[in-house]
């Protein structure tokens, strides 16, 4: 990674802390693993935060140079990324059509689960975190069986952890696998090592003992890269 990324990872590291969406303590996750941390993206709470939000995604997806056609946002926690991100990049002048998918099929009106732009051409997901790459995976089918191409997927953070099969621990991440197995570009704006070297320039003996803490997770359950 270059400079500016590192740098724009750094910033989004301390604007997630400073919003109490990256929070330190004892958290379960989804694969039943003790973390030491949690991103609850949920917590981007008002205009002010999921619009600095927005900016971030928007900035790490130009820097990252990955093309796309338009943005798709999977119900529900992507709906908000994905409206507001294409917002934030039509205001920086690349304005792509955007989509969402509802999660029940209405049964009157215009019927079917997609909403907004046709899904066409090389599609953009936004998400916020994978952690086994389940919402990434029904995504994808989604907007195959609509003729588009999945074509990348952006996320808010890589936790750079094993992801698990039928409960066991693999050697690769989520994020990993949607890149070399499905074929897929991510672009994530911070990733666990992100949040390492943060915690590591802070200098106050509280964030040195998260620090020892996020150290020892990744030892049991971090993916070499
Ligand atoms: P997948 O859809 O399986 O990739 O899991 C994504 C989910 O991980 C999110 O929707 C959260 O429920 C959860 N999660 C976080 O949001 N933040 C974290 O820091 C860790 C997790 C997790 O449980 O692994």
């Amino acid at each position: 990674p270059n400079l500016a990324q590192g740098q724009l990872a750094q910033d989004f590291v301390r604007f997630a802390v400073e919003a109490g969406v990256l929070r330190f303590g004892e958290f379960k996750t989804k694969a039943g693993r003790l973390s030491p941390y949690f991103f609850n993206a949920g917590l981007f709470d008002d205009g002010r935060k999921l619009g600095l939000l927005a900016e971030f995604y928007a900035k790490a997806l130009l820097e990252s140079g990955i093309e796309f056609d338009m943005v798709f946002g999977p119900a529900y926690k992507g709906i908000p990324l994905a409206a507001t991100v294409a917002v934030e990049l039509a205001r920086r002048g690349r304005n792509v059509p955007f989509a969402y998918n509802r999660k029940e099929a209405k049964d009157h009106g215009e019927g079917g689960t997609l909403v907004g732009a046709p899904l066409a051409g090389r599609v953009l997901i936004i998400d916020d975190v994978m952690s086994a790459g389940t919402a990434a995976r029904e995504s994808i089918a989604l907007i195959r069986a609509a003729g588009a191409t999945p074509h990348a997927v952006a996320i808010a953070l890589d936790r750079q952890e094993k992801a698990t099969e039928n409960g066991q621990d693999v050697e690769h991440s989520a994020v990993q696998y949607v890149r070399h197995q499905l074929g897929l570009q991510v672009c994530a704006i911070a990733r666990l090592a992100d949040l390492l070297l943060y915690l590591e320039g802070k200098g106050e003996p509280e964030m040195a003992a998260h620090h020892q803490r996020v150290l020892a997770y990744r030892q049991r359950y971090g993916v070499n890269e």
